[in-house]
């Protein structure tokens, strides 16, 4: 029967691959191939010749070290070409180790870091549900598209997955059908040596509908419960009981995980299917074919709702145009804080935010349960299973998922997404961070509470190690604006970014203001001249955030002596390093040698900006609890502490 024979066709085509490239992983390739097999040639929308229509439905290969699979799914779809498969996991290919996005056409999102993927989902979702409500009229269901995910036992034990299912079933996101490729085998061994759960009365307990396909390789039972799941008011999760490695010598144990299956398997696997090594019957292909057919139907259908909708809602087309091709402009000259008084940089954050809500329709982020804190909210109420136009969400206490949440939003396409949190917890944000980074997303981080400033909560909550974290992750900018001035500059950066996120992180405290002019136009440089003296000057001094105002006093005093120094407001390491050299020098000329880093947190980064004779006052040791003025004085972040500092240098 063909059906088999295509099945078994992708079981081939992945052991060959992982054969080749002697790595990957064959357990799932075997045991999942009859549920993408029914995914990908019943299920799925999408046009593999239109990669990123915007309404075809999402996936995400949750599980990514099955990645062979999807790889053989893609091949047979026409997608990647059978020298693409025959390249898997080989430098440069469009098939790496796990799927990558703006890598392989057609993977909607990178996966495989364990429990990332179900968050994605649930961004793809949210973000579906979202834009359909705004969007969508009586005749025109312009956003209307179902997330699958593909997940195994490992995924179900990340506390990420939890995290994300649980805000899933709060929310009533029911067009997300999470596949569990449930073999009850994981790297090291039986799934039982680390879990006892019921998954159903789990899922049920988190507001899911949960299904069972008892055979894994029943596909008709596979499409009736996916057809099921679409029908539900609830997300899905449809565990299907699979063997692992399914065909190998040594099926259903942990040997077939991760390790390519010994050549002479592969070859026999190969005899009993017939053919070539990495080949595919035409019938096969045929059959793959009719998804590209269904595929470029629904596309088209698509476009005539597109062009019914721009007869009939001409406004709203227009703005459905410009959020799908990202081309919301906002004019920054025209916003104007509400006053210049002293205040905490997380205060004129959450006014220059309020004002981009209301310019930007599809500005939407929100919180770990942190609003009043972090200040990080737009206007309205909060999104919820009755309200889809809100555009505040309460994530709950759940960071790692929100993270992830946000990369699935953004990846999604035609939203801008903020999330926030305190900025000790973006500890636990730190994995989807890294894959925001790598997959160029523009998710905006506001972090509030920078420092030991946090004051009375403690060295629990008070970063200091976070700003190295968080600068040293490749395209990643991290600002931390000294004022309201330069606060602004930097949220003009965080939402004209289109290929990296972008880190606001911002103080509890009050601070000056001490930037103006300068720090509208400078920040965008990270790093710039704030204050400056004709005079020779022996030093420079750096400062970022609430250090700034400290190194202005320091210079004022030993103005006061006849002695001068400059001093370099320094928002964005990450920025600065990439002017040229050219301007670098002139705000770091090298015959000034003498120079004083200013930052309440370790400051490795700035050690090749100090030279020989620089220093850094900084903090690499954890805080205390107290009041936040005292903090400052007992950890010497005071400018006479730092003008002895300074002198003794
Ligand atoms: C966060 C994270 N931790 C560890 C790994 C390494 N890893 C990849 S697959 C896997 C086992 C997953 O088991 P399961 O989901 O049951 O996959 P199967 O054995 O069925 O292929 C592990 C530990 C990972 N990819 N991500």
């Amino acid at each position: 029967m063909i059906e088999q024979k295509a099945i078994n066709t992708l079981r081939v085509l992945s052991v060959e691959a992982i054969a080749k490239a002697a790595s990957g992983h064959p357990g799932m390739a075997l045991g999942a191939a009859p549920i993408m097999h029914t995914l990908f040639t019943k299920v799925l929308n999408f046009n593999p010749k239109v990669d990123k229509w915007f309404n075809r439905d999402r996936f995400v290969m949750a599980a990514g070290h099955g990645s062979s699979l999807l790889y053989s799914c893609l091949h047979l779809v026409g997608v990647i070409t059978m020298d693409d498969l025959k390249a898997f996991r080989s430098l440069n290919s469009i098939t790496p180790g796990h799927p990558e996005l703006h890598v392989t056409p057609c993977v909607d999102i990178s996966s495989g870091p364990l429990g990332q993927g179900l968050a994605e989902a649930v961004g793809f979702a949210l973000a579906e549900s979202f834009l359909a409500n705004k969007f969508n009229t009586e005749t025109a269901k312009v956003v209307n598209h179902y997330t699958y995910a593909l997940c195994g036992d490992g995924d179900m034990q990340e506390g990420a997955t939890m995290e994300s299912m649980s805000l899933a079933g709060h929310l009533g996101l029911n067009k997300l059908i999470v596949l569990y490729d449930s073999n009850d085998v994981q790297l090291d061994g039986d799934v039982a040596q680390a879990t006892s759960d019921d998954t159903k009365k789990k899922m049920e307990a988190y507001n899911w509908n949960y299904l069972l396909v008892k055979d894994g390789n029943d596909t008709k039972d596979i499409l009736v419960k996916i057809k099921k799941a679409q029908k539900s008011s609830k997300p899905t999760l449809i565990e299907i009981k699979t063997v692992i490695g399914i065909g190998a010598k040594q099926e259903g144990t942990c040997a077939v995980h991760g390790a390519p299956l010994p050549y002479e398997e592969v070859k026999a696997m190969r005899k009993a299917l017939g053919g070539e090594e990495f080949s595919a019957e035409a019938e096969v292909y045929e059959l793959y074919q009719g998804v590209q057919k269904n595929g470029c139907k629904k596309y088209r259908k698509w476009k005539r709702d597109i062009k019914q909708y721009k007869f009939e809602n001409f406004e709203k087309y227009q703005e459905f145009e410009k959020i799908i091709n990202n081309e919301f402009v906002v004019d920054f000259n025209t916003f104007a804080f509400k006053d210049d008084n002293k205040k905490a940089t997380r205060v004129s954050s959450s006014e220059v935010l309020k004002w981009l809500g209301d310019k930007v329709p599809t500005l939407i982020g929100g919180t770990a349960d942190l609003s009043c804190s972090t200040k990080a909210k737009v206007s309205g109420g909060f999104f919820s299973k009755s309200d889809r136009s809100a555009r505040n969400i309460a994530f709950g206490v759940r960071e790692h998922a929100m993270a992830g949440i946000c990369n699935g939003m953004v990846s999604h396409g035609g939203l801008k997404v903020f999330c926030s949190g305190f900025f000790v917890f973006s500890d636990y944000m730190k994995p989807a961070l890294r894959l925001a980074a790598l997959m160029e997303l523009p998710v905006i981080y506001v972090f509030s509470h920078d420092s030991i400033a946090v004051g009375e909560d403690g060295p629990t909550h008070q970063p200091i190690e976070q700003l190295t974290m968080l600068r040293s992750i490749p395209n990643f900018e991290v600002i931390r604006p000294a004022d309201q001035f330069e606060m602004l500059a930097a949220w003009k950066i965080a939402m004209n970014s289109s290929n990296k996120p972008v880190a606001l992180i911002t103080s509890r405290q009050d601070l000056e203001n001490v930037t103006y002019e300068k720090g509208l136009n400078n920040t965008i440089h990270g790093g710039y001249i704030l204050s400056d003296f004709e005079k020779d000057i022996e030093a420079i001094i750096i400062a970022s955030g609430s250090e700034v105002s400290l190194a202005l006093e320091v210079q004022k005093k030993l103005a006061l002596e006849n002695r001068f120094v400059r001093v370099v407001s320094m928002p964005s390491l990450c920025l600065f390093e990439k002017q040229s050299t050219k301007y670098k020098e002139s705000v770091l000329p090298k015959k000034i040698s003498k120079r004083l880093v200013i930052e309440a947190g370790d400051a490795i980064h700035y050690y090749k900006y100090l030279g020989e004779k620089g220093k850094a006052y900084n903090i690499n040791r954890f805080g205390k609890s107290a009041k936040a003025s005292v903090l400052f004085k007992d950890y010497g972040f005071d400018s006479e502490s730092i003008l002895d500092f300074y002198k003794s240098m």
